[in-house]
């Protein structure tokens, strides 16, 4: 059967760049970009505009473009729902509610993606290389969502046989999007600041560990998981997924090699607190056995890189 992708949550951080790598794959009209109410200005066809909450809206653009994949990246991140709860959970919960429902309703059985974080971990989980089995008792909403969707995905795989895959992503550095109302956004924030104002004031503490990943990984290898074989996929929760692990210092010390005069410093606000209830690096390895995943960027490979887009982009902005 010819693919007919929908990407969901389209203009946010990873769905941006993962329409354009999605269409230079499979072809332009392969892929349909959904966005709610926020079409970038430069937004290609096809695309459709709607609300992933509203069953019959997302019912409607599956049946309309005959659609074989869904990859449904709507979401409130982690800041923004500590400020928010109510609506994490009915964005969250409703729309892949409604992703997995439509899926089972409809007689072609679309595949799914759909991304689970960092964010499912608590802090009764082990911080240091956290396995994939692991304590999930998160402290944010956000991370509620995370944990109950991923408990979602299994259910849905064994009950209604939907091939639902999914990936705990880290924090995700890219130069293209900035993030929105995430607690690892300090990890884009610094390069941005770095560039124009060689100085950062940052809102996480000197020696808070995350799991991080450049977002050409980050998109390559949500690729790669949907197109690995069925049988090759192990975990029906969610993959740990993950390139490296530092703390701000760290980052701020790789930038300055590049630009020596970049000072940071700190004023923790309440993003502190979610970090602090994350773990610090994650085991990956049952996604490098199962289905082959390599991350290609480390820390120094991915500063490189970023800080040379983000002038390029920044000059011409
Ligand atoms: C966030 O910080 O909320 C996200 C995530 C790790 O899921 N980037």
């Amino acid at each position: 059967m010819e693919k007919r992708i929908l990407v969901t949550g389209a203009a946010g951080q990873i769905g941006s760049e993962l329409v354009p790598a999605l269409r230079e794959r499979y072809g332009k009209d392969a892929v349909v970009a959904m966005y709610h109410h926020n079409i970038p200005e430069n937004a290609e066809r096809p695309y459709e505009i709607g609300d992933a909450t509203e069953k019959e809206t997302l019912d409607n653009i599956i049946k309309e473009h005959e659609i074989t994949e869904i990859y449904h990246l709507v979401g409130v991140l982690s800041a923004k729902g500590e400020q928010k709860p109510a609506l994490a959970y009915r964005v969250n919960m409703a729309s892949l509610m409604n992703v997995l429902e439509l899926a089972k309703e409809s007689e072609n059985k679309p595949k799914i993606f759909w991304p689970s974080s960092i964010a499912a971990f608590g802090p009764t989980t082990p911080q240091d290389n956290t396995p994939q089995h692991t304590i999930l008792e998160p402290s944010t909403m956000y991370g509620m969502t995370k944990v109950a969707g991923e408990l979602l995905a299994n259910y849905y795989f064994h009950r209604y046989g939907i091939d639902i895959r999914s990936l705990r992503y880290p924090g995700v550095i890219s130069w293209k999007t900035p993030p929105g109302g995430g607690t690892t956004d300090y990890a884009v924030e610094i390069f941005h600041e770095a560039i124009k104002n060689g100085k950062y004031t940052c809102f996480l503490q000197k020696g808070t560990y995350l799991p991080m990943m450049y977002m050409d990984d980050a998109v390559r290898g949500t690729i790669e998981l949907m197109e690995a074989k069925p049988g090759d996929i192990k975990v029906r929760t969610s993959y740990n997924f993950t390139a490296t692990s530092f703390e701000p210092s760290q980052l701020a010390e790789e930038i300055k090699k590049h630009i020596p005069e970049f000072e940071m410093d700190y004023k923790p606000d309440f993003r502190q607190q979610i970090a602090e209830s994350w773990t610090n690096s994650m085991d990956d390895s049952d996604a490098r056995r199962d289905w082959g995943w390599k991350h290609k960027f480390g820390l120094p490979q991915m500063t490189e890189d970023m800080l040379v887009n983000l002038k390029r982009e920044l000059k011409g902005s």
